[in-house]
């Protein structure tokens, strides 16, 4: 199935291109994750491998193990967010981006012909001038248009340009485990 959508990538460092993803103590997250971060706690909105100036274009997530406890996954559709007018409102938006060989200035928008292509990690990504805060007030905010309840062998297929997606808080360390594979356009 990510064959046909594009190219399979590696999206973090000693990654592979089949993640699996389980959530966990931050003591135990490899350092810089999201989950070193938040833990077992809610994942912030954000869109895998943001730092990368050419995101992948699709992200893949399929149930492997969950229980009744399992968090959900969840999906703001950013062309959905405040009718359009986020996306309008953010255009012109410019971060540092963080990345392990330095920083750069990156567009939180672009457009790839006819495509809306965003990037967001709150963690690796500082908003820039006037309407930085307003931004992350904004999407820190913002309620899901999607909030999945994983049963096992189901497939999520998330447009990473044109949505964000976040974890709810687990319960408990390995109460379920997700694989990931994300694709590049080919
Ligand atoms: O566990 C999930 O539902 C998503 C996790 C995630 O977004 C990530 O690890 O990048
Ligand atoms: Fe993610």
């Amino acid at each position: 199935m990510a064959k046909c959508l594009g190219k399979p990538v590696i999206t973090r460092r000693g990654g592979t291109f089949v993640d699996t993803l389980r959530p966990k103590d931050s003591s135990k997250a490899r350092e810089g994750t999201i989950s070193a971060y938040c833990g077992l706690a809610a994942f912030p909105w954000h869109s895998d491998g943001a730092v990368d100036p050419h995101p992948p274009r699709y992200v893949l997530l399929r149930a492997e193990e969950v229980t009744a406890a399992s968090a959900r996954t969840e999906v703001l559709d950013l062309t959905r967010l405040d009718n359009g007018h986020f996306l309008r409102r953010h255009r012109r938006l410019t971060c540092v981006v963080d990345t392990e060989r330095g920083s750069y200035i990156g567009a939180f928008l672009s457009q790839q012909g006819d495509k809306v292509r965003a990037k967001w990690d709150p963690l690796r990504m500082q908003p820039l001038g006037k309407t930085a805060n307003a931004f992350m007030q904004e999407i820190s905010n913002a309620a899901p248009h999607l909030s999945y309840a994983w049963a096992v062998d189901d497939l999520l297929i998330v447009d990473n340009w044109r949505c964000l997606h976040r974890r709810t808080a687990a319960i408990s360390a390995d109460s379920r485990t997700l694989q990931r594979i994300a694709v590049k356009d080919s």
